[in-house]
């Protein structure tokens, strides 16, 4: 049988870390109510399933955090005040694009007139920078964006949890896009030994237990007039729409997005109960730099001012 979500709660601690950040979600939550914005929560990343409490080892989802990343900016461009709720260290807003050496290769060192070293943005890199910098440093002075990080499947549904309590407040005008690669497995804490998995002791079994499905409480107790957004990521295109179309059967939430690993940069479907539509990008459009999140963002900025407004 497996859990559930508040059999998963009680036997799954919070992060030490939950505290400090429900109180900087509150904190922005406030003062965006206050300003009257539209909010989007933007899960991103892939969480891990340690198979050890002192973690060496774990199980990763497949995410590296493009889509949400990207997707963020979009919506901080429409007009939306975001919450980025991450796995640490996957792809951030705005850094995404001077990731690595890249950045480094964007700087010089020169002497100035006392000899001393001055490091500066090399003169054929300007025009790269300056719009990636200026988008970042309006983010910042706006305040419309809050970046919160998870790491453990357990972090992220007690995040999200925390999350929803303050998103409540904001009725329909709050958006959930959840785009995070979320496991469908875990090791129940009790089950967990402390230390490393000793290879002397032979062979490991590794039980998983299912994961409960979080969507239901969370669509239908925690945020039940928001915008709610899943994706349905598969391999196997003859399933795409029927697992997409199930879990909104089951959820009752707004719309799946679905999406194929392998043509998840250039294709997307919109599943909703009355309609299915597609967003692509043409070999041209993808060369030229075109992103397929800004039509993801611009269709469900339409979709959410017409479910704000009762006209959907
Ligand atoms: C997605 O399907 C995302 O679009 C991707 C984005 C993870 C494919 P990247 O981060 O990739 O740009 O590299 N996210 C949802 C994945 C997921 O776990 N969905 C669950 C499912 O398919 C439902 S919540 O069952």
């Amino acid at each position: 049988m497996p859990s559930t979500w508040e059999e998963f709660y009680a036997e799954n601690p919070p992060p030490s870390d939950l505290d400090k950040n429900k109180q900087r979600v509150q904190e922005f939550c406030q003062k965006q109510l206050e300003h009257g914005s539209h909010i989007v929560l933007v899960t991103s990343g892939g969480t891990t399933v340690p198979l050890e409490h002192l973690t060496v080892r774990f199980v990763d989802n497949f995410s590296a955090g493009t889509r949400g990343a990207s997707s963020a900016e979009y919506f901080l461009n429409s007009g939306y005040a975001v919450i980025f709720m991450h796995r640490i260290k996957s792809i951030e807003p705005f850094v995404r694009h001077v990731m690595g050496s890249k950045f480094l290769d964007m700087l010089q060192v020169s002497s100035s007139s006392n000899g001393s070293p001055t490091i500066s943005v090399k003169p054929s890199e300007v025009d790269n920078l300056l719009p990636i910098l200026s988008k970042y440093k309006a983010a910042q002075e706006s305040q419309k964006l809050l970046q919160v990080g998870f790491t453990t499947l357990s972090d992220y549904l007690w995040l999200l949890r925390a999350i929803c309590e303050c998103l409540s407040a904001f009725g329909s005008r709050a958006m959930l896009y959840l785009a995070a690669a979320v496991s469908d497995f875990y090791v129940p804490a009790e089950q967990m030994p402390t230390h490393k998995i000793q290879s002397q002791d032979g062979v490991p079994t590794i039980h998983l237990e299912l994961v409960p499905k979080i969507l239901q409480p969370l669509v239908s107790l925690w945020v039940p007039s928001a915008y709610v957004v899943s994706f349905k990521l598969e391999t196997d295109e003859n399933i795409l729409i029927k697992k997409a179309r199930s879990a909104l059967n089951t959820y009752k939430h707004k719309i799946v997005i679905g999406n194929l690993l392998q043509s998840r940069r250039n294709r997307v479907v919109f599943v909703t109960t009355h309609d299915e539509s597609e967003a692509r990008l043409t070999h041209s459009q993808e060369q030229q730099g075109l992103e397929i999140e800004e039509l993801i963002v611009a269709h469900l900025k339409r979709e959410h001012e017409k479910f704000i407004s009762g006209t959907n």
